[in-house]
């Protein structure tokens, strides 16, 4: 997104969002706006900028405009492995990496992706600090790539300097260190496009003490260029515009929640939860907060910690606050119920 256009979107926030709740209030299709037509007219431009599939907050108002909706089956789980000893102090994960796999970003919307074991993101890797990481490229694609790791670790293990041919694989052996959120990423020039083509996933390295046991949520912020023109078309927590809002997350009342979260995009993201603050480990890196928040501006593959519980039931947002982000995908509904409501649902399931 280029300078001038992110100054005109703060700009344009109140009317944007003015927008966003006057067509959550339930506007027929069709009917003339409500606001000052000069705000219409700035939110129309700003709009305009985009090219097809991609209309903006007016098409995209928490739907796309297809009414098609994901399927349960396609969603990307959010919950994390939990943490678990390993066999011997080694942990073992193969990655295969593919090229041009059928994904769709956004529902009815279909892009060529580049992905790790068969998703983006990739798998969420999880270890303890301390653990013998050994971890295998297989490179199934028709290009060259690697696997570069956040953390500290030894120069060989660095996926930089190696290129993993076409067929061939590569095992980076290293001690997970420290503990906290670690980004992993192709890193196979141009790493712009093997990035943003989805070749990313997040590792979490637990303290040796653990972490307090919690609901746990790991989310990876992202965007695609669908079309090619050099621009994000769609935003998304784990790879697929609005697919926590068509299947919400739920949570129970007062339950403890922590939620992974990773900005891999080439933006600023900022997470925001609706009705709650959180409290904020930046990097993950620490085991206590440093702030107590309902927005942190992520800059670029910068990650935290947010902890949180909800007092009150009932449907909440949690989103990217760039609206552009939030319009185009970056959004989802937490459905917040008390324990007893969930069971009832299961037992009439
Ligand atoms: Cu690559």
């Amino acid at each position: 997104m280029a300078g001038p256009r992110r100054i005109g979107l703060l700009v344009l926030c109140s009317a944007t969002l003015g927008t966003a709740l006057w067509l959550m209030a339930g506007k027929p299709q069709g009917e003339p706006a409500l606001l000052p037509q000069s705000a219409t007219e700035a939110v129309q431009a700003q709009h305009a900028q985009h090219q097809p599939p991609t209309k903006g907050s007016d098409s995209y108002q928490y739907r796309h405009p297809s009414g098609r909706k994901f399927n349960p089956s396609q969603v990307y789980d959010p919950m994390p492995p939990p943490p678990q000893p390993a066999p011997n102090g080694v942990r073992e994960f193969t990655l295969v990496l593919e090229e041009d796999v059928p994904h769709e970003v956004a529902p009815g919307v279909e892009m060529p992706a580049w992905t790790i074991n068969g998703t983006v993101p990739g798998p969420v890797l999880r270890a303890t600090e301390g653990d013998l990481l050994r971890i295998t490229l297989v490179n199934k694609g028709k290009v060259p790539h690697t696997i570069h790791f956040h953390g500290i670790h030894p120069s060989h293990a660095d996926g930089v300097f190696e290129l993993v041919p076409p067929g061939g694989s590569f095992t980076y052996e290293f001690v997970a260190q420290p503990y906290g959120i670690m980004p992993y990423h192709c890193h196979a020039m141009p790493t712009s496009q093997h990035i943003h083509n989805g070749l990313y996933g997040m590792l979490i390295i637990d303290p040796k003490e653990g972490r307090p046991p919690m609901r746990e949520l790991a989310m990876v912020m992202s965007a695609f260029d669908v079309d090619r023109d050099g621009e994000a078309d769609f935003y998304t927590w784990n790879g697929r515009a609005f697919q926590y809002a068509d299947n919400p997350i739920p949570l129970k009342l007062g339950e403890p929640v922590r939620m992974y979260v990773m900005n891999i995009f080439e933006e600023a993201m900022v997470p925001h939860i609706h009705g709650n603050l959180y409290r904020l480990f930046p990097s993950g890196t620490t085991l206590t907060p440093t702030e107590y928040t309902d927005v942190k501006t992520l800059s670029i593959a910068e990650r935290a910690i947010l902890e949180f519980q909800y007092d009150y039931p009932g449907p909440y947002m949690f989103q990217c606050h760039v609206t552009e982000h939030m319009e185009l995908g970056l959004m989802g509904w937490f459905d917040v119920v008390e324990e007893k409501q969930i069971i009832s649902q299961h037992r009439t399931d």
